[in-house]
């Protein structure tokens, strides 16, 4: 059985949309970011940086954290939502963007336009264009396509997993999805999966998921 430690947040919504896409049993455990719970010794010893996501399976006693990492591991594990061999490169890059480039980057945004916490007009300034540059780069990637990764119109993998839930924050970057296309009619096309809106739930029912 996989334990799932997670909240509603879109690191976190990669794995439970992954699981829920790979149809296993998982057990949840909500860790309370807001109370500080990810930083408790005990969750630490499951995931050492003490952010979620984090999984740890309960027959090998395997623990993995970072969303994407997990996602790996666990598509790996199961041979499903990697498209084929050939298209393994491409899994990898897009999945490897959304972890370097596209979640820090919108992550960084939630800071000021979410939170208030200010960063000045410069920084702020700066961010907002490397946001708009991530959606560009996603918007032409998508032209012509029904997925990230894999060769003509794509095939459904855990790249798109793993870059769905932070477009489904477009509201906390001020982003109007109508500005970029071909990410709104892929966003629309994943949302309507119903694994993902069950993985969208967890570790709780919270809104239902924004589609403009
Ligand atoms: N690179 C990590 C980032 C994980 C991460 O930033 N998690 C956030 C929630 S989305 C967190 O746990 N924040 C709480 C904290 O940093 O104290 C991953 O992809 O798993």
């Amino acid at each position: 059985m996989i334990e799932l430690y997670t909240w509603t947040t879109p690191n976190g919504r990669k794995v439970s949309i992954l699981l829920e896409e790979l149809g296993l049993a998982y057990d949840v455990h909500p860790v309370n970011l807001s109370k500080g719970e990810q930083k408790s010794p005990e969750f630490r010893m499951i995931s050492p940086s003490g952010k979620i996501p984090a999984i740890r399976d309960s027959e090998s006693g395997q623990t993995v954290m970072e969303s994407g990492a997990i996602m790996l591991w666990l598509a790996e594990r199961e041979r499903r939502f990697l498209g084929e061999a050939h298209d393994r490169a491409n899994v990898l890059e897009w999945l490897m963007w959304q972890m370097s480039a596209q979640g820090p980057t919108l992550g960084r945004i939630h800071q000021f336009a979410r939170y208030g916490n200010a960063l000045g007009d410069v920084a702020e300034t700066l961010l907002r264009g490397q946001g708009a540059q991530i959606y560009t780069v996603l918007n032409e990637r998508l032209r012509g396509r029904d997925y990230v990764a894999g060769d003509g119109a794509g095939v459904y993998t855990i790249a798109d997993m793993a870059i769905w839930p932070w477009v489904s924050r477009f509201e906390w970057h001020e982003t109007d999805l109508h500005d970029y296309p071909e990410v709104l009619k892929w966003y629309r096309r994943l949302a309507e999966r119903p694994a993902v809106q069950r993985g969208y739930q967890i570790p709780h029912a919270v809104e239902a998921i924004p589609v403009p």
